[in-house]
């Protein structure tokens, strides 16, 4: 599918606006939701435990910390001080989170603060079978829709004629008619600020901003809160003493854009006043197909050369087959390795044809392969193929240059 514009509020909106107004100002104000599920996975996982509501529970663990049935009928979970692994979370639910325990943190850093929390295993089939769902049913109310992954979307609501609260209500209600899960709606003017805001009142919350709300209400939050702002933006920004939204909307733009470049720079001074123009991208074209894995142990290229390669291929096989379920094919492959001091690297290599096939696949990762340093161990490696086309377009593609320029 090609990315379709959402429609337009009305006609009036003027195509260049005024030289001495920023855009935003010129055309009439969009409303843009974004709205993201509460502790997603977990929640999920308590629609088929209700017996867990208002435990604190984390996901992460693996298939034998499955709940076991017992002989008098009842259901044995898995406790985090139990766990022994290298294994993450992928999300706790809010009573977790309260003893200190998040996305990402180690599973067993988390058993020391949180040692009776329960322990379930991710069940990836169900979060998309109600990712699914949830989309589904907002896109009854408000098809214009951009999925920003598995449990978040933004919607445009600009050509909906209902007052904003009421219509937030709404999508809620219907996404737990359609799931039996709450989410958290933020609806402001474009896209920056309804990221941020669907943030604000989590759980089951609906925050509604307008731009004259920025210094009030956004200001105050942490620069990081920005989407886009990551640790070592972060990092750099408090070096400079910029610690609040606030503060980097008081910062000169040319300081900015002497720190971070001018278009990053420049970016920064408008997200920190709370301007975004992105319309909203509908496309449903994947980016990327990759398959990754993080090892029990880690794997050394010679010692365990054999595992290694064994791994290596079958990844680059089920990205072969992803990509053939999927109808694509790929101009460029790519790996990642991460190595037992946490430092990852990629490369990538371009290919002549675009190609679904796994011995092309493993052919080109193996190049890429090549290009690294292999001293360390290895802790995780990934292969990854993307500038995607489909495949039957692909078919009607002249043969390569290469082809042609052969000598005769
Ligand atoms: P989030 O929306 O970031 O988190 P959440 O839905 O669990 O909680 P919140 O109420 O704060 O929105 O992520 C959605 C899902 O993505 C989450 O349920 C699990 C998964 N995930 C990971 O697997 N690893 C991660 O590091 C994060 C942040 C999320
Ligand atoms: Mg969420
Ligand atoms: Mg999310």
């Amino acid at each position: 599918m090609k990315d379709e514009p959402c429609p337009l509020p009305d006609d009036s909106r003027s195509p260049v606006p005024p030289a001495d107004l920023p855009a935003a100002a010129a055309a009439p104000e969009r409303r843009i939701a974004h709205l993201d599920m509460d502790a997603f996975f977990a929640s999920v996982e308590l629609l088929h435990y209700p017996e867990l509501r208002g435990r604190p529970v984390v996901v992460g663990g693996r298939a034998v910390d499955r709940p076991r049935r017992q002989a008098d009928g009842s259901l044995h979970f898995a406790r985090l001080r139990d766990y022994v692994g290298r294994g993450v979370i992928t999300t706790s639910t809010y009573e977790a989170r309260a003893l200190g325990v998040f996305s990402g943190m180690g599973l067993m850093k988390a058993a020391q603060l949180a040692p009776d929390a329960i322990l379930l295993p991710a069940n990836f089939d169900a979060y998309r079978d109600y990712s699914r769902r949830f989309k589904a049913a907002v896109a009854a109310i408000a098809p214009c829709i951009e999925d920003r992954g598995i449990d978040e979307i933004y919607i445009d609501l600009s050509h909906i004629e209902e007052a904003t609260l009421p219509l937030a209500r709404r999508l809620k209600a219907a996404v737990l008619a359609a799931t039996g899960l709450t989410c958290s709606i933020g609806i402001t003017p474009n896209k920056l600020l309804s990221k941020i805001c669907s943030d604000l009142d989590k759980p089951d919350g609906i925050t509604v901003l307008g731009m004259e709300e920025v210094p009030t209400r956004i200001w105050p939050l942490a620069a990081k809160k920005i989407n886009g702002i990551g640790p070592k933006a972060n990092e750099r920004l408090g070096q400079l003493g910029i610690h609040s939204i606030g503060d980097l909307a008081a910062a000169p733009p040319e300081m900015l854009v002497q720190h971070f470049g001018r278009s990053t720079g420049a970016w920064l001074h408008r997200a920190a006043h709370g301007i975004d123009e992105r319309p909203l991208s509908t496309s449903r074209e994947p980016k990327s197909i990759s398959r990754e894995s993080t090892f029990s142990r880690d794997l050394h290229a010679r010692h365990d050369r054999a595992e290694l390669s064994e791994i290596f291929t079958g990844m680059c096989l089920r990205v072969a087959d992803d990509l053939a379920r999927q109808g694509y094919v790929a101009r460029t492959i790519g790996i990642k390795l991460r190595y037992a001091d946490f430092q990852s690297v990629t490369r990538d290599l371009t290919l002549a044809v675009p190609t679904a096939d796994g011995a092309a696949i493993r052919k080109a990762a193996g190049e890429c392969l090549k290009r690294v340093p292999l001293q360390q161990r290895l802790r995780l490696l990934g292969v990854r193929a993307s500038s995607l086309l489909p495949a039957a377009a692909a078919a009607a593609l002249p043969a390569p240059l290469v082809q042609a320029e052969l000598p005769l």
